[in-house]
């Protein structure tokens, strides 16, 4: 009989959440220890190593706040850093709070079931099983790659790669014919590089996306220091804006259907000069008033036809849809870079690709040749990964029959029927709409408080009550209903992927959210049922 590992609390995933859950816990005396399908730390930055892979937040921002000395003694090197500068951070933090030794490393969860009886979770894996009273799902937003079933793939002779499944070893496209698949915030991201070594790049565009300039470059000391100098104060103001990121500029309540040109251009043009997500607050309301909105992206287009030689060209990377309410993009060079000869954008809006062929694919009828294949098709993101783990709840009821017509939670972090089981940024909460690790943070330490509380009062279980959930469902929907960001078909309502509910997953607004997070701790765990 193979021997079962005993744990208070399982933690799934060694990426950033997995990282400071296991901290945390183990800080406060709990029995932890992680299983992480890797080979190592660093969760999304573990996968998504592809050219040119980047944060979109910025470095002084996209990193733990919990440790003083540790925020003060990491030195960053670029304003937004590179993924391999990420996941050495990753590691950093690992090997910091000596964590490595509390994960079991390439163990995958292939099923978990809770005994209502024991009030434990039986976790099995490949390599072997756990009993948990508590498991705490770290298991990441964009973790599940999504490649889609393109027939004839088996048949490609060439490399094939996923952006988000990208191999450890270097990968050289000097001198290949190199076809990408899909214009995403990765394809964003990877174009400029894969261009800048490939022989000939083609792009297979299916909706164009609108991207801003990052103006990524290396961080001056000075600007570190400064920022150092006030962590604290920066990262409690960061906290209270919606997204939880700072940006040089002051929010503002105006809106941009109302400014005179000259304003409007003058506030749209030293945003877009300054780079990155700022760009987005320069007015209140361009995700709510469709005209602001409109305006806004005549903006970006503008933008585009001016950096695209080609008009015509410069007319099919121009979106026409809402903008923002798909995950916007930030680019160094991603316009450009189609004004080089060995670079050719093939638009696919009208077509499916109809087959990956020996040598290459074939759509609208033309056959393309390619020595590699590089799919940039996006994640199966926010439920992906927590139903690739077969959980089945109380009374054999599973996650996938509970989360048939999508995913229903109670504040992101527990779902009814699943006791025992927390979701770190899990559907319903503010997760990717924000600064992830301050997301994280703040989920993992209110879980913490959560079973020291249980733990003091002698409770063996909590579960969320189903009506505290559908509320909680209905909360997120009616914010979201309010915006532009159910008006395309994004994946943060699943619709990326055929036959996913659409339903709108991320809630929008992180004050208000933590502020309910702690009402609800402090009245009890309201809406929770504790035995
Ligand atoms: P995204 O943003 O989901 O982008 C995926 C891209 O792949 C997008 O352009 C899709 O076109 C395209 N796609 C997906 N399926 C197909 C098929 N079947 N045929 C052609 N093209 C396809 O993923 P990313 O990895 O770029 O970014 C994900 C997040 O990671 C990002 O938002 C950041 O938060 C970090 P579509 O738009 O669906 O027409």
């Amino acid at each position: 009989m193979t021997s079962v590992e005993k744990r208070d609390v399982l933690v799934v995933g060694a990426g950033f959440g997995g990282l400071y859950s296991l901290h945390l816990l183990r800080e406060s005396g709990f029995h932890v220890s992680a299983v992480e399908r890797g080979s190592g730390v660093g969760g999304t930055w573990y996968w998504n190593r592809y050219p040119g892979a980047r944060c979109d937040v910025e470095s002084l921002q996209y990193s733990y706040s919990f440790d003083d000395d540790l925020q003060q003694e990491w030195e960053w090197t670029e304003r937004y850093a590179g993924q391999p500068e990420i996941l050495r951070y990753a590691e950093h933090v690992a090997e910091r709070f000596d964590l490595a030794d509390l994960i079991d490393f390439d163990t995958n969860v292939e099923s978990m079931s809770y005994d209502s009886t024991t009030q434990k979770w039986t976790v099995s894996t490949n390599q072997r099983t756990y009993e948990a009273a508590f498991v705490v799902a770290a298991t990441g937003c964009l973790s599940t790659a999504n490649l889609p079933e393109f027939p004839g793939l088996e048949t490609f002779e060439g490399d094939v790669y996923h952006t988000g499944r990208w191999p450890h070893e270097q990968v050289d496209f000097t001198g290949q014919r190199v076809g990408i698949i899909g214009t995403g915030s990765s394809a964003v991201q990877a174009i400029p590089v894969i261009a800048s070594e490939a022989a000939e790049l083609t792009v297979f565009q299916r909706t164009p996306n609108y991207s801003i300039p990052a103006h990524n470059q290396p961080l001056e000391p000075a600007v570190q220091a400064e920022v150092k100098s006030r962590y604290d104060e920066l990262r409690q103001a960061a906290r209270a804006e919606r997204s939880g990121i700072l940006s040089i500029f002051p929010p503002n309540e105006d809106s941009a259907r109302e400014a005179s040109d000259t304003e409007f251009r003058a506030r749209m043009d030293e945003r877009w000069d300054y780079g990155g997500f700022s760009f987005y607050r320069s007015y209140i309301d361009i995700v709510v008033d469709p005209e602001s909105n409109e305006r806004v992206a005549d903006y970006v287009r503008g933008h585009i036809t001016a950096k695209v030689d080609d008009p015509e060209l410069a007319t099919l990377l121009s979106p026409t849809n809402t903008i923002a309410c798909k995950r916007p993009c930030l680019d160094t060079h991603y316009y450009e870079t189609f004004n080089s000869s060995h670079v050719q954008l093939i638009d696919i809006s009208d077509h499916e690709i109809e087959t990956i062929t020996p040598h290459g694919l074939r759509v609208r009828g033309e056959e393309f040749t390619f020595d590699a294949l590089v799919f940039a098709t996006g994640f199966d993101a926010m439920t992906g990964s927590l139903l690739k783990m077969n959980i089945t709840g109380v009374a054999d009821y599973t996650l996938n029959e509970a989360w048939a017509n999508g995913p229903r939670t109670y504040l992101g972090l527990g779902i009814p029927s699943f006791p025992n089981l927390f979701t770190v940024t899990g559907p319903g909460s503010p997760s990717v709409l924000t600064n992830m690790i301050m997301a994280i943070e703040q989920h993992v330490e209110w879980i913490r408080d959560c079973l020291v509380s249980m733990r003091d009062n002698g409770y063996a279980a909590i579960e969320a009550k189903p009506d505290a959930a559908d509320a909680w469902v209905s909360h997120v929907n009616s914010i979201a209903d309010q915006t532009l960001y159910p008006s395309c078909n994004s994946w943060y309502l699943g619709a990326n992927i055929p036959g996913k509910t659409r339903v709108f997953m991320p809630l929008i607004g992180f004050p208000d959210y933590a502020e309910r997070c702690e009402e609800v701790a402090s009245n009890n765990y309201e809406g929770f049922t504790l035995v």
